[in-house]
Order: structure tokens, then sequence, then C-alpha cells
């Protein structure tokens, strides 16, 4: 099936993996106060701009991720990944996102490489075009950017 929507903008998903659903309420200081639905709403601004889709989706459950990224990937051209806690455990969302063959960028809201040490590996990075951390919410609207430059080019 075709990457790009009927109106040939293309599509991009964008996941937010667990406890993200959360942003805004705790620790505002480590991941700022926007909550995740204004996080969306400055995304799906951008991409208007940026004249491609992007379908948002968030889990708590490695599963679920998973099953969005073989259902979804088809009928996008590249995915924009937060995988929250998942990054530093999960061999499965990693294999799921190398299955997809699309590009991707991983992105986090706080500096991983400045906090705890567990922190510091990212199993998903290696899979992955590139990643923003540490930039807050404005870094999912930096890797949307790069990809859909990368889309023509
Ligand atoms: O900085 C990021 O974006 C993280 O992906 C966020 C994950 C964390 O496990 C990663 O190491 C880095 C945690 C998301 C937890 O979200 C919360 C939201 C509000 C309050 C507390 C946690």
């Amino acid at each position: 099936m075709s990457a790009k929507t009927p109106d040939e903008r293309p599509r991009v998903l964008v996941l937010h993996g667990p406890n993200l659903n959360t942003l805004g309420q705790r620790e505002p200081e480590i991941y700022g106060s926007m909550t995740l639905d204004e996080i969306n709403a400055q995304i799906a601004e951008r991409a208007a701009t940026l004249g491609c889709v992007v379908d948002a989706f968030q889990s708590n459950h490695e599963g679920a991720l998973i099953d969005v990224l073989q259902q979804e990937a088809s009928t996008a051209q590249g995915i924009v990944i937060n995988p929250g806690g998942l990054t530093h455990t999960s061999v499965a969302l990693r294999d799921a996102l190398a299955g997809t063959g699309l590009p991707a960028v991983e992105v986090h809201l706080s500096n991983i490489y400045a906090r705890e040490p567990f922190r510091h590996t990212s199993l998903l990075a290696p899979v992955c075009k590139g990643q923003i951390t540490g930039l807050g919410w404005r870094g999912y609207l930096f890797a949307l950017e790069s990809l859909v430059a990368s889309f023509s080019g």
C-alpha cells in the first residue's frame, strides 16, 4: 500500500511510550509542563505547515506499540518515536521498528545522557536515523522537520 495519503501528503506516525500520557502532571522540571495532548497539537500544527499528515499513538503497553508499528507502517513514510522507558529495555520494540523499514527519529524530552546511567543506553537508537534528546517538546518538531526534509532527498 502507498505511504502517501490520497492527497499525496506523506504520513508520519508519532509513537509515545509508557507513562507519557501523564505529562504535565508530575516532574515538570524534567519533562516540562505541557500535556501530551498539547504536544500532539503542536506536532499537528507543524505537520500542516510542512504538508504532511501525522497520526499520534500512545500506549503504556509494549505489545500495543508493536501492533501499531506492524499495522500502520505500510501506510506511513516515517516514524517519530519516544519509547519512554522501553528505550532502555525493549529488544522487541527495536525489532518491530527495524521491521518497518521506515526512517525513524527517536525523541526524548529530557537529556537521557545527563541522567542515571541506566538511561544512557538506547536499544532503539541504532535502528533510527537519528536521536533528539533533551530539547523538550520541541524535539518532536525538529524530528518531524528532519524526516519530512529527507523525503524529498
Ligand atoms: O525524556 C524522555 O522523553 C524519556 O523517554 C521519558 C521516559 C524515561 O523513562 C526515558 O528515560 C526518557 C519516562 C516517561 C515518563 O513520563 C513521565 C511523565 C510525567 C511524570 C513522570 C513521568
